[in-house]
């Protein structure tokens, strides 16, 4: 493992030397008058950049790069997990127009900076949506929640305010889970590793495997779980399995960080989909949750979401968010005001609320109509292999089981793109576009070893 991984402390002290390093070279160059050809300036080729080397496109947003410069009529994007329609185009919410009408005819609504912590009433609603209405812990001021950046801002918030205040610096993630979370994580200052979650021979969890990791990690370590439809695999525990994980990392003091990126998703019910995280927070203990509307709401490009800490007490909570605030300030000072106000307009209004429920609901069967058409054209082409993991699996995901050679022919053959994993995007389909998945897939699987 990389040294630098493994010592976080020595991490920040580096990014710390760096910046001392680059301030002190700052002071020396201005001082110095002599050098005619600044290095910077027009006058000189060379550029200072030049050592830099290309980096690699992200495996799933350099997806949608690739299927961009594709001119093919047919081609298909079943990378990133964004909801398209029927007709295959991205999808506005109706309540969200309705949301954004709202706020544009308020002639009371400015347009000045929010608090470092964001909009309040959005955090107290996104608190309630996930812990429910009647949660003691909100009851009692124990939780704290701050707007951040969609769920990926959440996560790297949550994960600078560990690496600085928590106890541990181990954070324990699915094998495997979605490609960013390492990033994140490692360079919030955190050491990650890995526990079993998935078992590639039945297609679903590994759940042994799971207990046995979580059974050996260092007490007190820092474990990410998806709250559901779990990325990439599309497999979740089921609620007996949920306590069993709950009752086996209380007894280790292991911290919970819930990255909740699909509510709503899973199941088609918002409560449903809470259950998870609810069991965790019903038992009094602390934990973390990353929430995102990028899904749920279709508000991927206002970069909506919330990060709550869960604590013992109201005076911890409030002591914790002064430091998140710390943590913020310096990063992008304060969040953006208008997804925030689109979320709240909905959550605080019955008939909003309602209407989003039910759209949210058409999304979710939509997408597992499109489970049940892929299950069935396959099985029509008499495709070798058992795909009944198509339809069992939750969420946006389908972990197809296709090896990066079989996806690289069919992007190369048939224009569809998705991640090297196998993974495909259920969201990105439709009726008219199954057909010609299914025939890749049959060809993939048929030609490619
Ligand atoms: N957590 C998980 C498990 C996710 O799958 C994603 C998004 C996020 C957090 C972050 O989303 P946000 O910052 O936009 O709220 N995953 C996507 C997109 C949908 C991506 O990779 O950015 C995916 O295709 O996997």
């Amino acid at each position: 493992m990389n040294p630098e991984m493994a010592s976080p402390s020595s991490s920040s002290d580096r990014r710390i030397s760096v910046l001392a390093r680059h301030l002190a070279g700052v002071e020396m160059d201005s001082k110095n008058d002599s050098i005619s050809a600044f290095p910077t300036s027009g006058s000189d080729n060379n550029s200072v950049f030049s050592h830099v080397v290309r980096g690699p496109e992200d495996p799933i947003l350099g997806v949608t790069v690739a299927y961009n410069k594709d001119p093919s009529p047919v081609k298909l994007n079943l990378g990133v997990g964004a909801y398209r329609t029927e007709e295959g185009k991205p999808l506005v919410l109706n309540v969200v127009r309705k949301a954004e009408l709202l706020l544009v005819n308020d002639r009371s609504r400015v347009k000045e900076y929010l608090p470092i912590t964001g909009l309040a009433e959005f955090n107290k609603l996104s608190a309630k949506l996930m812990f429910g209405a009647n949660c003691p812990a909100i009851q009692e001021n124990r939780v704290t929640t701050v707007q951040c950046l969609s769920g990926t801002g959440s996560l790297r918030v949550g994960a600078e305010f560990l690496a600085k205040h928590y106890l541990q610096r181990t954070i324990y993630i699915p094998q495997p889970t979605w490609g960013n979370h390492p990033k994140i994580f490692t360079l919030a200052g955190l050491s990650v590793k890995t526990y079993r979650y998935y078992d590639p021979a039945t297609r679903g969890l590994n759940f042994q495997g799971l207990v046995e990791d979580l059974s050996s990690a260092s007490s007190g370590a820092i474990v990410l779980l998806h709250a559901c439809a779990h990325n990439p695999t599309g497999v979740d525990p089921t609620f007996q399995q949920w306590e069993q994980i709950r009752k086996l990392m209380r007894s280790k003091g292991l911290m919970p960080f819930f990255d909740s990126a699909y509510q709503g998703f899973a199941s088609g019910n918002l409560d449903a989909d809470a259950q998870p995280v609810r069991m965790f927070v019903a038992d009094g203990g602390e934990l973390l949750l990353a929430q995102s509307y990028a899904k749920n709401m279709g508000l991927y490009g206002e970069r909506i979401g919330a990060l709550s800490i869960v604590c013992k007490t109201a005076d911890v909570a409030a002591r914790v968010e002064s430091q998140l605030k710390l943590v913020i300030r310096p990063m992008y000072s304060n969040p953006p005001i208008h997804g925030a106000s689109i979320v709240a307009a909905i959550l605080k209004n019955r008939d909003l609320y309602n209407e989003w429920t039910i759209e949210l609901k058409a999304m979710a069967d939509r997408i597992i109509s499109m489970r049940q058409k892929l299950f069935e054209a396959l099985r029509a082409r008499g495709t070798p292999g058992d795909w009944s993991h198509i339809v069992k699996q939750i969420g946006m995901f389908t972990f197809t089981g296709l090896n990066s050679k079989q996806v690289s022919f069919m992007t190369k053959e048939y224009h569809i793109y998705m991640t090297s994993d196998g993974r495909i995007s259920m969201a990105g389909l439709s009726s008219k576009t199954v057909p010609h998945l299914a025939d890749a897939i049959h060809a993939a699987v048929k030609q490619v070893v």
